[in-house]
């Protein structure tokens, strides 16, 4: 057979083939790649970056700062864009590649498709070992890259040229399917990558990629809708999966029609307005008062989109009525079969709908809506008063919240570590989907600023504001730059308690000593007094400190539709958080112990445990 070809290197056919992939939304046909992130190197500029220079005009090449900062960016844009449009990513070989591996496996634990190209070494090896090269005595296959094989939903090593045809077919695949997607990893090795080869032209025709929407199996559907009917006190817990497959309105017409109390998990918060009556707001270790009394009571949960990790189920000591049912309503099937659910494997939408129609006339006994309505009034009580600014010197994270809502009405939410996200998961009031964005799938420190820069790249209407502790900040800031030079409008509120303050009362709750979290209790010389503000604004940024949560609120008010990096700096109490609402959670505490107050503690845990459902 004769096919026509075109003569390319590997590099320039994967730069062709990107940008031939495309979307459709809203009626609009649109490239499936918002662009690639580069930071070139050996291993890649020679190759990879002659390619995109070549394409840059339809896919824009971006330069990070550092490859995890650069690889979140590209994570938070797909997260932002509900999945549907995604990014590249390029290293060198080495330590260019492996800084990507942590980000590898943010994007793997919260299920975000993200398509990462590290160089390689030499497919050839004869000028092995060359510069960044680690040297495996007893296996001459494994490279550096070989770390990302535990964290990617499909992993290649492109040693031939041709290889990268069904590779990159392949890594469409993953990154559009809704159950499997994930990090696809292709290490393109050096040489290979400035190879070239006849590809067929046909490789590189246009694609368009619609998003798939799995309908239930008729038998798992009648047995989940028969468990629903029979409920007396269902709830529903919305994950992501909720957001990915748009299902806010089926969802919110599901829990109308039948009088259920919806919770959220923190990828789920807001799939519902928080002002929706049925919005129970947070569940779990993080939840609200109103969740968490009704799912300790409830006989059925309706698990939708969620993968059901610790801070969802309190550890699964959370529900504690005996006759428990769980239905698993879930895309993917490792999900759906969760702790012994009935599965129900179908998209979000579908399903929900789905059952809307089969349950049509079904209600629950108004009792149980009605508790929760007050439920939740009683909670929003708790919540005003953790959120309200007092005169305190030292204002706790409840209270900047409640500034940052207060100075900046329509925010959309970025943070990811830290002592804020359980604050934010109870507190911060969602208004659409989407505008509330954390990764607590992997709860990555640096996730945060680099994060706003990906979702003010993909939703660049909303007014995107990074909320971020001083640990975070430390880690991982480097990104202020890149989206300085981009113009990139993001806003960040930097909260300085003066350590890891979070993990600092994790350490006090499991009977430690204070011992290494806050600065005050590490080995020191001196204590850091860092001047976060002039940090920023020696990146890029517009940054200044305040000294209050009035001045936060004023400031965040004056600066907002301000393009560019603003930045502002408050500092915060260590040791306050809102006591109303959440549950425990489940953290090893050691069984002996010198310590008094470890023994307390262990004895408190041991008892605790006594709630935990196994299996
Ligand atoms: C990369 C990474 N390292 C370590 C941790 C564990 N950890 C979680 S929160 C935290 C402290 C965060 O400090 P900061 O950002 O100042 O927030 P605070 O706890 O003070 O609210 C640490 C060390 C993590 N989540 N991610
Ligand atoms: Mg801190």
């Amino acid at each position: 057979m004769s096919q026509k070809t075109v003569r390319l290197t590997m590099a320039q056919a994967v730069a062709r083939f990107l940008t031939a992939q495309k979307t459709v939304i809203d009626g609009e046909t649109l490239p499936i790649f918002g662009g690639v992130w580069a930071i070139f190197g050996h291993g890649n500029v020679a190759g990879l970056g002659e390619a995109l220079h070549g394409v840059k005009d339809e896919l824009p090449t971006y330069r990070g700062q550092n490859e995890q900062g650069m690889a979140h960016a590209a994570i938070a844009y797909a997260k932002a864009s509900a999945r549907r449009r995604f990014m590249a990513c390029t290293t060198s070989i080495g330590p260019g590649a492996l800084n990507m591996v942590t980000a590898a496996a943010l994007a793997h634990v919260n299920r975000i498709p993200v398509l990462l190209l590290p160089g390689d070494v030499f497919a050839n090896r004869l000028p092995d070992p060359v510069l960044q090269q680690v040297e495996d005595f007893g296996d001459g296959t494994v490279s550096a890259n070989d770390c990302f094989r535990p964290v990617s939903r499909y992993y290649d090593r492109i040693t031939r040229p041709e290889q990268i045809i069904p590779a990159l077919r392949r890594a469409m695949q993953v990154l559009t399917d809704p159950a499997e997607c994930g990090p696809v990893t292709l290490s393109l090795c050096q040489d290979v990558q400035a190879e070239a080869y006849d590809y067929p032209e046909s490789f590189f025709a246009e694609k368009v990629w619609t998003p798939r929407r799995i309908m239930p199996d008729a038998e798992e559907f009648a047995v989940a809708a028969a468990a629903l009917r029979t409920a007396k006190k269902p709830v529903i817990i919305a994950g992501g999966g909720v957001l990915y497959s748009e299902a806010s309105e089926s969802l919110a017409a599901f829990a109308e029609a039948h009088g259920i109390p919806v919770m959220e998990t923190q990828a789920g918060k807001s799939a519902l307005p928080h002002i929706h009556a049925l919005n129970m707001g947070s569940v779990g270790v993080t939840g609200t008062s109103a969740s968490n009394m009704l799912a300790e009571e409830a006989d059925l949960v309706l698990a939708v989109g969620s993968r059901l990790q610790d801070f969802t189920t309190g550890s699964w000591a959370l529900f504690q009525n005996e006759n428990l049912r769980l239905v698993g309503l879930n895309v993917q099937p490792f999900d759906a079969h969760k702790h012994n659910a009935l599965p129900l494997v179908a998209d979000a939408r579908a399903g929900l709908e789905a059952l809307d129609a089969a349950l049509m006339g079904w209600q629950v006994d108004s009792a149980w809506t009605d508790k929760a309505l007050k439920a939740k009034e009683d909670w929003l009580k708790d919540a005003d008063a953790a959120r309200a600014a007092s005169n305190v010197e030292l204002p706790s994270d409840a209270q900047v919240i409640g500034a940052v809502q207060r100075g900046r009405a329509r925010a959309t939410l970025v943070c990811a570590s830290g002592g804020l996200p359980g604050e934010l998961h109870k507190l911060w009031r969602a208004d659409g989907p989407g505008s509330y964005h954390l990764d607590y799938g992997f709860s990555t420190m640096g996730y945060e600023i680099a994060g706003g820069l990906g979702v003010a790249l993909a939703r660049p209407e909303d007014d995107v504001v990074v909320m971020v502790g001083d640990g975070s900040y430390l880690m991982m800031n480097s990104e202020i730059v890149s989206a300085a030079m981009l113009g990139i409008r993001l806003t960040i509120v930097l909260l300085d308690n003066s350590g890891f303050g979070c993990i600092n009362r994790l350490q006090m709750a499991t009977g430690g000593a204070n011992f290494n979290n806050l600065f005050r209790d590490t080995k020191h010389v001196t204590l850091p007094n860092v001047d976060f503000a002039a940090h920023a604004a020696a990146m890029g940024a517009s940054a200044r400190k305040v000294a209050s949560l009035s001045e936060l609120e004023a400031g965040l008010r004056e600066t907002e539709g301000r393009s560019g990096v603003t930045v502002f700096v408050i500092d915060t109490d260590p040791l306050i958080t809102t006591e109303a609402g959440g549950h425990w959670w489940d953290v090893a505490v050691p069984e002996v112990s010198e310590r008094p107050q470890v023994n307390a503690a262990r004895e408190a845990y041991v008892k605790a445990l006594r709630a935990q459902r196994a299996g």
